[in-house]
C-alpha cells in the first residue's frame, strides 16, 4: 500500500528553530517498507529559515499557529496538500504530541479534504492516554493506536488491505465497529528491539534538506527505570539495540549525510555502563571520528566512564538537575541528591565534559523559596549551560494526577480549547494559576527573575567559549554548523 507518516507542522508556523527529524516515524515507515508497502515520511515542522530560537516568545507568536487553521492561503497548509496530491497515499498516518494536538487534529481535515477514501490512523505519545478524549473531540480518523507500534502498524496496515479482517487481535488499536469505539488492551509496553530494522532517513520528504547534524538523532535503547513525577516515560524498564546496529547506523549515516555531531536520544544513555563502555570502544576501536551527546541523570555516571566517553568523541552530556530544593526533587520522585548533583558537576569538570542542567520550576507544592534554592544552585554548581522549563502538566504522569486532585488540572480538555489555548497552558484549569502555593503575579515576576539570570549566565563569555571548544572539531570540518550556531544563538 501506499503511506503517509505525517509529522504535522508546529514550530514552523511561527517561526520557531526545530531539530531532528521525525525519528519514530522514520523508523515505523522503515518497518513498514521492509513488509513491502511504499512509504514517505512527511516533517511538516521541516523550518529552513528559522525566525526564533527563544522559546519563551511561544505566548507571543502562537496566535499565529492556531491562525493558520483558518487561512485557506497557509504556506504549510498548502504544502502539505501537494505531498497528498502528487503522493496520492491510500493510508496516512499522523503523530500526536500533546503540544500540537490541534495541528494532528487539523492534518487529519486536510487528508480528508484532498483523498476522502484515505484511511486515517492516529499514534504517539499523547493518544497512550488521551484516546477517548481524541474519539470525542475529532471524526476526521479511522484508527488510533496507543503504545510502541513497531509490530502492531504493519498487523493493521495489512488489515486494512484485507477488508478490515483481524482488528480485535491487534494489541493497543482503537477503531469503530457498528457505530461504537472498541479499544483493545496494550498487551506489553515494550518490544525487542534487536528485531527492528535501522531507521530509513532516505524516507523523508526532502531529506537533503536537513542538517547533519539533526540526522544524527540515534536511540540506542527506548525506556527507562526511573519514575520522575513530571515524566510521561512510563515503562519502568528498558530495552537496548545490539551495539554493531548502532555502529552501523552512524556509519550509514556519516556516508549519507555527512554527520560528524550524532546526539544518543536515549531517555537515560548510561543506565547500563557494560552497554556504553561497549559502544565506545567500537566507536574507538573502528576509528569513527565523531563527535556525540547523550542524556542521562547524575547518579549515573562516575569518572572512568566519562573519561572514556570523552575518548570516544562525546563532547555534550545533558542531565536534569531538575531543582535546588531537596523537598522539591523528592516531590518529582526524582531519586537524586544536592549532594549527588554537586558531585557530578565535580565530575564533568574534572573530565573536561560539556555540560548541559535542565531546570524545572512551578510543580504543585513548590514554595517561592524553592524557586530562589534553584536560581542559587545554578550558581553554585556551574553548569556549562543551564535550561530553564516551567511545568506542564502532561497526561498519564503522576503528578497530571496531583494536580487534577488539587484542582490544578483538568482531566480531559475540548476540540475548542485546543484551537483557542496556548499550548503551554493545555489541561491547566486557569492559565493564570501555576500552582497552589505561589500567587500568580509573584510566580510570574519569579519566572522572569530566574530566566534572566540562566540566560545572562548562558551568555558569559567564558560559557559561550566553552560551547565553542566542545563544539570546535565539528565547526572546523562543517563551518556551516558554526553558521546555524552563531543565528540560534543571536536569537536566544
Ligand atoms: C527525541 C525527543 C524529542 C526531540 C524531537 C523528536 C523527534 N523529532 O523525533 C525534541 C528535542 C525536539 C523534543 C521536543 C519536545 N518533546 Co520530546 N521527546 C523525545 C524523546 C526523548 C524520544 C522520542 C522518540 O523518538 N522515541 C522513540 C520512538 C520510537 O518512540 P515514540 O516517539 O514513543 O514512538 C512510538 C509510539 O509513540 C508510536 N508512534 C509515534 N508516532 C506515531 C505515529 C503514528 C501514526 C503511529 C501509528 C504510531 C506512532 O510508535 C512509535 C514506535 O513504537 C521522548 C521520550 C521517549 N522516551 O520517547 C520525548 C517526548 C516524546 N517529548 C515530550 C515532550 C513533552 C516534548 C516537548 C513538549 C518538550 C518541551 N517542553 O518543549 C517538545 C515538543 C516537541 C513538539 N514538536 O511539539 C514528551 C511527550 C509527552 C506528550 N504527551 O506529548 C516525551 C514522551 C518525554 C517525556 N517523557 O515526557 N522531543
Ligand atoms: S525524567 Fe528522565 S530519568 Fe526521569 S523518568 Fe523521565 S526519562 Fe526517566
Amino acid at each position: 500500500m501506499k503511506i503517509l507518516l505525517v509529522n504535522p507542522p508546529f514550530y514552523k508556523i511561527m517561526g520557531f528553530f526545530n531539530r531532528y527529524f521525525p525519528f519514530a516515524l522514520v523508523q515505523l515507515g522503515t518497518i513498514l517498507q521492509n513488509h513491502g508497502h511504499e512509504v514517505l515520511v512527511y516533517d511538516g515542522d521541516l523550518v529552513l529559515n528559522p525566525q526564533y530560537s527563544d522559546y519563551s516568545l511561544l505566548p507571543k507568536l502562537y496566535p499565529d499557529y492556531l491562525k493558520s487553521f483558518r487561512d485557506a492561503n497557509s504556506q504549510v497548509w498548502l504544502d502539505l496538500e501537494k505531498v497528498l496530491d502528487e503522493f496520492k497515499p491510500e493510508v496516512v498516518g499522523i503523530s500526536i504530541y500533546t503540544t500540537y494536538i490541534a495541528s494532528s487534529y487539523y492534518v487529519a481535515d486536510v487528508v480528508r479534504k484532498v483523498l476522502p477514501l484515505c484511511k486515517i490512523i492516529y499514534g504517539g505519545p499523547h493518544t497512550k492516554e488521551k484516546y477517548n478524549e481524541v474519539c470525542e473531540n475529532v471524526e476526521n480518523f479511522d484508527y488510533i493506536l496507543r503504545g510502541m507500534c513497531d509490530l502492531t502498524l504493519p498487523q493493521l496496515v495489512s488489515s486494512i488491505q484485507n477488508d478490515n479482517c483481524s482488528l480485535d487481535r491487534i494489541s493497543g488499536l482503537t477503531f469503530k465497529r457498528d457505530g461504537q469505539y472498541v479499544h483493545n488492551p496494550i498487551e506489553s509496553k515494550m518490544i525487542d528491539l534487536s528485531v527492528l530494522p535501522i531507521p530509513d532517513r532516505s524516507l523523508l520528504y526532502n531529506d537533503h534538506l536537513y542538517l547533519s547534524e539533526d540526522m544524527g538523532m540515534i536511540m540506542t535503547s527506548r525506556g527507562c527505570p526511573y519514575s520522575c513525577s513530571f515524566c510521561s516515560t512510563d515503562t519502568r524498564k528498558i530495552s537496548y539495540r545490539p551495539t554493531e546496529q548502532v555502529i552501523e547506523e552512524v556509519i550509514a549515516t556519516k556516508n549519507r549525510y555527512g554527520t560528524i555531531q550524532f546526539t544518543f536520544k536515549d531517555d537515560s544513555f548510561t543506565v547500563n555502563k557494560t552497554r556504553v563502555k561497549e559502544l565506545c570502544a567500537q566507536i574507538i576501536s573502528r576509528k569513527l571520528k565523531i563527535c556525540w551527546e547523550c542524556n542521562t541523570r547524575v547518579n549515573l555516571i562516575n569518572e572512568e566512564l566519562l573519561k572514556l566517553m570523552k575518548k570516544a568523541g562525546c563532547n555534550f552530556v545533558k542531565v536534569g538537575v531538575e531543582s535546588g530544593s531537596e523537598y522539591v526533587l523528592k516531590k518529582m520522585e526524582k531519586t537524586t541528591t544536592l549532594k549527588k548533583c554537586r558531585e557530578a558537576a565535580n565530575l564533568f569538570r574534572k573530565v573536561g565534559i560539556h555540560w548541559t542542567a535542565y531546570f524545572l520550576i512551578g510543580i504543585p507544592g513548590e514554595r517561592e523559596k524553592d524557586i530562589i534554592e534553584t536560581l542559587n544552585f545554578i550558581t553554585e554548581i556551574k553548569p556549562d549551560m543551564a535550561l530553564l522549563g516551567v511545568y506542564e502538566p502532561f497526561p498519564g504522569t503522576a503528578m497530571f494526577h496531583e494536580g487534577v486532585e488539587k484542582g490544578l488540572v483538568k482531566p480531559r480538555m475540548s476540540f475548542e480549547e485546543f484551537n483557542s489555548t496556548n499550548p503551554n497552558d493545555y489541561y491547566k484549569s486557569n492559565a493564570k494559576v501555576q500552582n497552589d502555593t505561589i500567587e500568580w503575579d509573584r510566580f510570574k515576576y519569579l519566572e522572569n527573575l530566574i530566566k534572566n539570570k540562566a540566560r545572562l549566565y548562558n551568555k558569559k563569555y567564558v560559557n559561550i567559549f566553552r560551547m565553542f571548544k566542545a563544539k570546535f572539531p565539528v565547526y572546523r570540518l562543517q563551518p556551516s554548523i558554526l553558521k546555524n550556531d552563531f543565528k540560534k544563538y543571536l536569537g536566544y
